[in-house]
């Protein structure tokens, strides 16, 4: 259009994930002047990168697709009920190309400051390269889980044999045979890893700090009846999805599991425990996830499953969470996890009675011993959620820094705005509705290009969020985030990350009431004309 002449695009999207993907596929739509800079060599975002052994989803593959395009539902076949990382990897590569939209990203771009200019109402974003681009509107899909953590431990770069962090993770494929490994780390990366890499290695050592409440996947292959049978009920999955607290096929049993009889209750579990996917925390009983007592009684029947697991009873206790109770950090699923340390060749080594000292030349030296490792896998996992934000240099109004704006935690209306950052939009932005994360995505892409359009129809070059606005939601976020028992515990759901000095304090990261209450209030805002904004 002619106001927006003078700049590069009307629309620039950061990532090219699923996020930066839809993005794309929407301004198209809209006829706007795009272009997504993406820092990897090809689309995919966190299934481009995540390539260590073993990864997949611990969602249905069927509730994790896009479902905006039928061609996409008709035309794609998954081959298992949880897909693993490769085959997802060629699905973000089959919607790229069914929706054309390579011809629009700039792969190998790594964006390091993005600046709005007051006096044209545009962004100016600047790669490492010191190439420039510029724009009136931004759109942020830089994922949650992107900027990879170190452990801080004197010594990581003293190594010198072969080592990875599993967010890195080579295209070719890494040969574990007769190699002595190691792996540091045991959240849903690391026990996904750690089951893989016991399969083939010579030895396995996996140092844990904190362990985790694990339970069975329970995947299984997909036949072509039965996708057929699936893809007839998509409607039904994304209907059930839509209605579900964080967007998943499971809904939780509104019971109260302290007046379950416990016969009956331990019925329930044991049935629950034979289910598939993440059914065995959000199909359980709510207030396990807000009550300590219930919480306690289902950590108790998992220890159990654990115990009679896990041949060697050290081994067993030591793989038990005794600190944390169930369900109040993100619950890694597992394929034959425990049974690994069964095996001859894995051994589990305490972190947090034996102590690493530091990573020498030629291995790990903890207190008590010293060790001589091939392989070094680190599976330390993420400066989350804020951490993509704060990776790059945003800056708004008057030079503000969005890192200053958010010592004190996370600041947004909707978890889509931030105050003096006008025209810039987030896809997954922190106080946003997570859950199962494509669901969320799309429909933040939805908002955000309804968003856009009203822009251009009503001819708005500039819109941000107003100080009230973002009091009032992030009031909200944090009354949503009230009594559940997660938000009393250490990790990077609530923005602690042990390895980085400047996240040591709990923060309230996500939106945590139910996604159609996120919904209804977004649709309110728009159906409003989006006059909670300042615009102009
Ligand atoms: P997580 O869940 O943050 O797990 C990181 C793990 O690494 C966790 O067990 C940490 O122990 C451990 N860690 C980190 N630093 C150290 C040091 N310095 N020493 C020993 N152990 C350490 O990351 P993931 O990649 O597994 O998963 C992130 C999300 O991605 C996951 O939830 C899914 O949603 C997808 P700690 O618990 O801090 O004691």
């Amino acid at each position: 259009s002619e106001v927006n002449k003078d700049l590069d695009y009307e629309v620039l999207i950061i990532g090219a994930g699923l996020s930066g993907m839809y993005t794309l596929h929407r301004m198209h739509q809209l006829g706007l002047r795009t272009k997504a800079l993406e820092a990897g060599g090809d689309v995919g975002g966190t299934w481009y990168w995540n390539r260590y052994p073993g990864a997949r989803f611990d969602s249905e593959s069927y509730s994790y697709n896009f479902s905006f395009s039928q061609e996409i539902l008709d035309e794609w076949n998954w081959s298992e009920h949880f897909a693993s990382q490769p085959e997802t990897l060629k699905y973000c590569e089959f919607v790229c190309k069914k929706l054309d939209l390579r011809r629009d990203i700039q792969f190998n771009t790594r964006i390091i400051s993005a600046h709005f200019r007051d006096d044209s109402n545009s962004w100016l974003l600047t790669d490492e390269e010191g190439c420039t681009y510029t724009s009136r509107f931004l759109v942020t899909c830089i994922g949650i889980l992107n900027n990879y953590t170190l452990p801080n431990i004197p010594g990581v770069h003293v190594y010198k044999g072969e080592a990875y962090h599993t967010a890195r993770w080579p295209t070719e494929p890494v040969n574990f045979e007769n190699k002595r490994v190691a792996l540091i780390g045991t959240g849903a990366t690391g026990i996904q890893t750690t089951q893989e890499v016991a399969k083939t290695a010579g030895h396995l050592t996996v140092f844990q700090r904190t362990p985790n409440w694990s339970l069975p996947l329970r995947n299984a292959p997909i036949s072509p009846d039965e996708m057929k049978e699936i893809r007839a009920q998509y409607p039904e999955i994304f209907r059930k999805c839509a209605e579900s607290y964080s967007c998943f096929l499971h809904v939780s049993d509104t019971r109260n599991t302290l007046e379950v009889d416990p016969e009956e209750r331990d019925a329930f579990w044991e049935d629950l425990y034979e289910q598939r996917g993440f059914a065995k925390w959000l199909s359980n009983f709510g207030n396990i996830n807000t009550n300590k007592e219930a919480n306690a009684l289902f950590s108790e029947f998992v220890a159990n499953k654990i115990r009679q697991r896990v041949k060697d009873p050290w081994t067993a206790e030591t793989l038990i969470p005794k600190c944390h109770g169930f369900g109040t950090k993100r619950v890694p699923l597992e394929s034959g996890y425990f049974e690994a340390f069964n095996q001859p060749n894995v051994r589990l080594v305490d972190v947090k009675s034996n102590p690493i000292e530091c990573v020498s030349e030629k291995g790990i030296r903890t207190r008590d011993e010293d060790f001589e490792f091939d392989i070094i896998i680190y599976a330390t996992g993420f400066d989350a959620v804020t951490g993509s934000f704060t990776a790059i240099d945003f800056r708004g109004v008057d030079g503000i820094k969005l890192k200053d704006r958010w010592v004190e935690g996370p600041r947004t209306f909707l978890g889509l705005f931030v105050e003096g950052f006008p025209n810039m939009t987030m896809v997954m932005g922190p106080h946003q509705m997570f859950g199962n994360i494509p669901r969320s995505v799309e429909y933040a892409v939805d908002w955000v290009s309804r968003f856009i359009e009203y822009c251009r129809d009503h001819g708005i070059t500039s819109a941000q969020a107003t100080h009230q606005g973002v009091l009032d939601w992030t009031e909200h976020v944090h009354n949503c985030a009230t009594g559940l028992l997660a938000n009393d515990v250490d990790s990077w759901m609530t923005g602690v990350n042990k390895n980085l000095a400047h996240k040591q304090k709990r923060i309230i990261a996500r939106y945590q009431g139910p996604a159609p209450g996120y919904r209804k209030r977004a649709e309110d805002v728009a159906m409003r004309h989006y006059e909670d904004l300042k615009m102009k």
